[in-house]
């Protein structure tokens, strides 16, 4: 496996020489965060993020995420140019090596949380999701407004968006996956690109809004859409494991060679349905880390990892989920374990 570090750019509070500082940290996982969703990522732009990681001695292999414009989820007839200047992406992407293209098809918003700052009892803060909170939120009100959200559509266009959902069931999400899928894989395949569906946080519907990448028999019916190597999953145990009935070392095992990406998080699940993000040390949550990493060794896992979400330590500021020392004491607990695996087998 490769370990890999998400970084936000120049505006990142956390510094890629912070983050060549971590041992055992390749590579940066980044994107282009000044061209609105749907539009086209020259190579310029493209291969300015590329030189400037790679000035600092690290790769950049791995794009989270290029969105997918909500007209595309939608379905709308518009989708036809956004598919094609996804496509565009995609070849821009390729050319400049990257290897692995992370995005998530989840209407409207992405990951989810009731707080951003959730005192843990070691006086360190997490996000968390109560959803006797969630379940009583009207997003329209703009009461709750998430880093990790495009609000492309402004303050105003939120209802709007809303409204074009109302007739769009589970089903219809498939449909306008699946048109999307057919559109770009072969793409990806010319450009030798893997993509990555991260799955959808949290795995249930949010809002009255459909969400389908969630457990093991949708994770199967995705990658059924198109059996292609460039048809492939994030792994994201953060964002499976707050619904206890997802077991993920058996997904791990199960999808092995379709999985390019693994996101490793603990989340605490206090209740069903309600979490609290923790250490990645598996004692602090529910998950068990090692079984995790285990099954990975099993399947032979070749592809990118990275610690996900980590709290705010040591009196740490910054972008809820993304600071620096809680994820770079993630990355060496996993190459840790991974390390002991290796050399237990051998
Ligand atoms: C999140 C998401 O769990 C995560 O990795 O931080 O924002 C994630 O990056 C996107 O859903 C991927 O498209
Ligand atoms: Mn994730």
């Amino acid at each position: 496996m490769k370990m890999t570090f998400r970084w936000y750019g120049d505006d990142d509070k956390v510094t890629l020489d912070n983050i060549r500082q971590i041992p055992g940290v390749e590579g940066i996982v980044s994107a282009i965060y000044d061209i609105p969703v749907g539009e086209v990522w020259s190579l310029e732009k493209i291969k300015e993020l590329k030189d400037k990681i790679e000035n600092k001695g690290l790769t950049f292999e791995v794009v989270e995420s290029v969105p997918v414009h909500e007209d595309i989820k939608l379905g709308l007839p518009s989708r036809v140019e956004y598919i094609e200047n996804y496509k565009q992406n995609i070849r821009n992407l390729g050319k400049m090596g990257i290897k692995v293209i992370c995005y998530n098809f989840m209407p409207v918003f992405d990951w989810t949380r009731s707080v951003l700052e959730y005192q843990l009892s070691d006086g360190s803060n997490a996000l968390a999701y109560d959803k006797n909170i969630v379940d009583k939120m009207d997003p329209k009100t703009g009461e709750l407004s998430l880093p990790g959200w495009d609000t492309s559509y402004g303050k105003n266009g939120l209802g709007e968006v809303l409204d074009k959902y109302k007739d769009i069931s589970s089903e219809n999400l498939w449909e306008n996956l699946s048109y999307f899928l057919r559109e770009i894989i072969p793409v990806a395949e010319e450009e030798g690109v893997k993509m990555a569906i991260h799955p959808d946080d949290p795995p249930w519907p949010i809002f009255g809004l459909p969400r389908i990448i969630t457990n093991a028999e949708n994770l199967e019916r995705f990658l059924n859409i198109i059996d292609s190597p460039s048809n492939g999953l994030t792994l994201c145990s953060g964002s499976l494991g707050v619904s206890c009935s997802n077991d993920l070392p058996k997904m791990i095992r199960k999808f092995g060679k379709k999985i390019h990406f693994a996101h490793i998080r603990n989340v605490n699940n206090y209740e069903e349905g309600s979490f609290t993000e923790v250490a990645h040390l598996s004692k602090c949550g529910s998950l068990d880390i090692v079984e995790i990493l285990k099954a990975y060794q099993e399947v032979g896992f070749e592809g990118y990892i990275r610690p996900d979400h980590g709290r705010m330590i040591w009196g740490e500021t910054g972008r809820p989920g993304y600071g620096l020392y809680d994820r770079a004491l993630g990355a060496m607990y996993m190459l840790g374990i991974w390390e002991t695996l290796n050399k237990v087998k051998n």
